[in-house]
């Protein structure tokens, strides 16, 4: 029989039990064609980052066991829609406080295999983990749909009804915290298959460990290890799976489009973004350096509402410059996640790592002007020897963006900011709506009316007031154009999502 779970050492000296192989009907099973010692044929390397060093192999799953998950799904969806609101909801509940608990040691688990500094990072990421659980658990019981009485023959009722089984796929930046929203799907009586990133499986497998403790029944949630081109298609393909809902590149969620058109599955698409802050020149400009700041080089840039573009009034641009430059010196230093010191990591792939430094050089070559960062590494990092390896990349700022430059209209995904400047309102909301996306967006001012009108004006699905990428689990995350297809993660919206709203006539006539 194969080891399915393993004892890891972190970086810190803790040691836990990580399960290595799919989660399917509430235990750890490794692929059903590989009753055999892992190998390059059945299993996906995880990698530490920092290092560059491979963690571990985790089993990849094959057709059967997709089979055999969607089979338990079915099987469990029969009595879990119908478990009653209350029993969910202290499930829920349950699960946030096992989570709580344990905090430390899960964000340390985090870190390791996505480069997320612990304490500066992390630890909020779990949080707000136990916070959309604790939300999710306070809705569970107080959703309902509506009554309307038209005339004394007609009554009129609406139902929010589970969809059946929710295919959830995740990406690498966010790994808990994207998972979390989607379990929403779970909330509103869905079972919910989950296909974690590649790069970094680790966490929520260990999620999983705290969920069959709490007490979820078996076949509700499942997680399928594998890559992205094998089990995700299946996933978008099955006749048996009712929505998808995904979180990663925009390219990706073009083909799970296609895929999903073959039965017209539901779908919830959170794509990436070029997302614009506009700092007028009435604003706070120390706090509208440390939004701006905060908005892009936070998670190492890797965020899909990163406030990569900055657009500057003119007048008050030099000292602009002058100010972020001192600030994000002294406010970010990149190093060892398991440094406390540590604002930024590694970004968390070799392959990630080669595409943010292109997009540098591209820039370099094209002209902008370089005023912070570039394509090397750190010096801390390249004088140590366990560091130097991993994938780290300075806080870089470019200025003079133009709509010419390819890093004005293409994600990058790292922490690279782009300035650009401007002289008048109408010119820079213009400027903002040349965009291929429309995620995040925010800007930065004193006048009320100023805010108002660049809220509604922007071609957006978030707007920050004076702030950039404050989330919060009551607020709908999301976007339009190719950032997304309108549907939203967290908030109440969400989980109307995830369910079938039912119309029943009534005629009550004698
Ligand atoms: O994303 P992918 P990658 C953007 C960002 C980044 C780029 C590439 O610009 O540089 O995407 O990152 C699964 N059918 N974002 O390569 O490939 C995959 O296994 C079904 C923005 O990691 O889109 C993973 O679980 N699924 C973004 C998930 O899709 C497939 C966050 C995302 O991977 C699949 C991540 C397929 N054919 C990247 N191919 C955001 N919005 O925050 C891959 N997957």
């Amino acid at each position: 029989m194969s080891k399915t779970e393993i004892e890891i050492k972190l970086p810190s000296g803790k040691v836990y039990t990580q399960p290595i192989a799919s989660f399917i009907n509430n235990e750890f099973v490794p692929s059903s064609l590989s009753n055999q010692p892992i190998s390059e044929d059945n299993s996906i390397p995880v990698y530490n980052p920092s290092t560059g060093e491979k963690v571990v192999d985790v089993y990849e799953v094959n057709e059967d066991d997709f089979n055999t998950a969607i089979a338990n799904a079915k099987e469990a969806y029969k009595t879990w829609k119908d478990v009653s609101q209350g029993e969910k909801r202290d499930l829920f509940l349950k699960l946030a406080e096992l989570i709580e608990k344990d905090k430390e040691i899960i964000a340390e688990i985090e870190s390791y295999t996505s480069g997320k500094p612990v304490k500066n990072n992390s630890v909020y990421d779990i949080e707000e983990l136990v916070e959309v659980l604790k939300y999710f658990a306070g809705w569970i019981d107080k959703l309902q749909g509506s009554t309307y009485i038209p005339d004394k023959d007609n009554l009129k009722l609406t139902y929010h009804q589970p969809l059946g089984i929710v295919g959830c796929i995740i990406p690498f930046n966010y790994p808990l915290t994207m998972m979390a929203n989607k379990f929403a799907s779970v909330a509103v009586g869905n079972c919910a298959i989950f296909k974690p990133a590649d790069q970094t499986p680790l966490s929520i497998l260990v999620f999983a460990q705290y969920l069959k403790a709490a007490g979820f029944p078996k076949g509700v949630f499942q997680v399928l290890l594998g890559k992205g081109p094998n089990i995700g298609e299946k996933m978008s393909l099955s006749h048996d799976i009712a929505k998808i809902a995904f979180t990663g590149s925009t390219a990706v969620g073009k083909i799970i489009q296609q895929q999903a058109s073959t039965n017209l599955k539901a779908l919830s698409l959170e794509c990436g973004g070029k997302s614009p802050m506009v700092v007028f020149e009435d604003c706070n400009l120390e706090k509208a350096i440390e939004w701006c700041a905060l908005g892009i080089f936070s998670n190492s840039g890797q965020i899909c509402s990163g406030t990569s573009k900055v657009y500057v009034h003119k007048n008050i641009a030099e000292k602009f410059y002058e100010k972020l430059i001192e600030h994000v010196k002294e406010n970010y230093p990149v190093g060892d996640p398991f440094d406390d010191k540590s604002v930024l990591g590694p970004l968390i792939s070799e392959k990630q790592y080669e595409k943010v430094i292109n997009y540098i050089n591209v820039s370099l070559k094209e002209g902008l002007e370089l005023i912070l960062g570039g394509t090397e590494k750190p010096e801390s990092i390249l004088k140590n020897d366990k560091l130097k390896n991993g994938y780290y990349v300075q806080p870089t700022i470019f200025k003079g963006l133009t709509a010419k430059h390819t890093i004005n209209k293409e994600e990058i995904f790292g922490p690279v900011m782009a300035i650009a400047e401007f002289e008048t309102y109408d010119e820079v909301i213009e400027k903002c709506n040349d965009n291929d996306y429309g995620l995040g967006s925010g800007c930065f001012t004193n006048n009320l009316q100023t805010a108002i009108k660049f809220s509604k004006d922007i071609e957006a699905g978030i707007v920050w007031v004076n702030s950039s990428n404050d989330t919060d689990a009551h607020t709908p995350f999301g976007g339009i154009k190719q950032s997304g297809n309108g549907s939203r993660d967290n908030g109440y919206y969400t989980l109307l999502d995830y369910t079938n709203v039912k119309a029943v006539h009534i005629n009550i006539e004698q």
